[in-house]
């Protein structure tokens, strides 16, 4: 693997992996709409509108392994969803195939899953139940991973990440905390390791508290340096200075599914 895009490069997970992942890659451009504030001389920089497919296809030209961390990273709108993260996740996929790119790691979230309870451990064979429009556009976007890999070759990984931080900040980011370098070992994975055609992976650290099954990234040689409970009574201090939210603490969505909820809860 040598020339690798990170598209959202100027946001938070993009500004992280790139400077851990520097020096991984001999070549690692960065797309976004805006250009990422980091950037030294030099670096390779394509700016592009996720919902313009003939920008997008600029941006992966040459490239053989997509990190695609651009969109809208929390919940939004509908019409802001269907652009960044419904099209312009279309048009991410689309420009790769045509391109030629070998490998593609989506950046999926815990809310495509956000309405299974806290008290479920579950893995990655079950369905999924969003918890909020931006997590139906995660749940798309893993969906179009497996069209692309089953139809045209394309070898994908679906990064279901929980909560990328320094530390865990608050109760339920003891469960869903993701270490930044252990993000970058499971993107590594992605784009290296032989095995892969489609997977998804759940992107956390070795969490006591976690809610998810992560054998399959396990087998293929992810080992989590971060621990979760090594913040347990920081992440507690925080949680008991957040207003109560009986229906987000049910579920490990957490607000997002507390959000717009109007459900008969007795049903
Ligand atoms: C996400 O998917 C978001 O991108 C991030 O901003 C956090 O809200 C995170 O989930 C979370 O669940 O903590």
């Amino acid at each position: 693997m040598q020339k690798v895009l990170v598209t959202g490069a100027a946001g938070d997970i993009g500004t992280r992996l790139r400077k851990i992942l520097r020096g991984v890659y001999p070549h690692i451009r960065a797309s976004d709409i805006r250009k990422p504030a980091d950037l030294a001389a030099g670096d390779d920089f394509v700016a592009a509108d996720l919902t313009d497919l003939a920008q997008v296809e600029k941006a992966v030209a040459g490239i053989e392994g997509v990190v695609h961390l651009g969109g809208h990273a929390v919940e939004g709108s509908w019409e802001t969803i269907l652009n960044a993260n419904i099209i312009g996740c279309y048009n991410l996929f689309e420009a790769a195939r045509r391109a030629g790119v070998k490998r593609v790691i989506f950046a999926s979230s815990n809310h495509a899953i956000g309405f299974y309870p806290r008290t479920q451990r579950i893995g990655v064979e079950g369905r999924v139940k969003p918890d909020s429009r931006y997590g139906v556009s995660k749940a798309f976007g893993e969906a179009l991973g497996s069209l692309y890999a089953d139809k045209h070759g394309l070898r994908v990984t679906c990064l279901r990440i929980g909560n990328i931080a320094d530390a865990p900040a608050d109760e339920r980011r003891l469960s869903i905390w993701v270490k930044p370098e252990d993000l970058a070992q499971l993107v590594r994975i992605g784009l290296e390791h032989p095995e892969i055609n489609f997977e998804i992976f759940y992107g956390v650290s070795d969490n006591a508290a976690s809610f998810w099954d992560n054998s399959r990234a396990q087998k293929l040689g992810y080992r989590p340096q971060g621990r979760a409970e090594d913040f347990r009574q920081q992440a507690l201090a925080a949680q008991a200075k957040l207003p109560p939210d009986p229906i987000g603490a049910r579920y490990q969505g957490g607000p997002f599914c507390s959000a717009e909820y109007d459900a008969d809860q007795k049903r």
